[in-house]
């Protein structure tokens, strides 16, 4: 072989090297960012998940009531007409479906367990018949019910349920549309205040 030739083979074999070794350290770097974004998206999705699936464990407040955000609840067996989240109105619960449940956890401090008064802040434009929007409450293992008079007020209002009992923990509280009806059971937020 010439000298000249030994020269070209040499310079392609060394360009050849270089461009593998380049090809490689670009590959490895598109995996790990890969990967990383993976890892991310995983983590986003886990944490959108938590948030669907546990509802918020409710604290109680400086007078010892509880005001609960009716969007923070977990809701179950939603039909098509059942939604927890914004809406026109704000943000609520939203129950048109029969047997549509929205549910809440309430932490009850050693020694505030007994009677709270349980109110309920609902929407009403009085287009639907009394008992429209009716809903049965269930709080650990007794039940209320919201019995529905219909009213045009066409806003939120609070609407006394009464005494309710809580037990010190860990308390579940599940709001259940009666039936499917063209009223949903439409709440903004309820509060338990301790009965002295
Ligand atoms: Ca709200």
């Amino acid at each position: 072989m010439k000298r000249k030739h030994k020269i070209i083979v040499i310079w392609m074999i060394v360009v050849g090297f270089s461009l593998l070794t380049w090809l490689v350290i670009n590959k490895n770097k598109k995996t790990t960012t890969t990967n990383a974004t993976k890892a991310k998206n995983f983590q986003n999705s886990q944490e959108v998940n938590n948030k669907e699936q546990v509802p918020l464990l409710n604290q109680s407040q400086d007078d010892g009531s509880f005001y609960i955000e009716a969007e923070t609840g977990k809701l179950y067996k939603a039909g098509e007409y059942s939604h927890v989240g914004a809406s026109s109105r704000g943000a609520e619960a939203y129950l048109g479906d029969g047997g549509a449940t929205v549910s809440y956890l309430i932490n009850v401090p050693q020694g505030k367990e007994g009677e709270y008064d349980l109110k309920i802040k609902i929407f009403d434009d009085g287009k639907h018949p009394d008992g429209t929007r009716n809903a049965t409450i269930y709080l650990n293992d007794n039940q209320y019910h919201y019995n529905h008079i219909s009213k045009a007020i066409n806003n939120w209002f609070w609407e006394d349920i009464g005494s309710v009992k809580l037990k010190a923990g860990t308390n579940e509280i599940i709001f259940m549309k009666d039936a499917s009806t063209p009223g949903a059971f439409v709440m903004d937020a309820f509060k338990l205040t301790p009965i002295n």
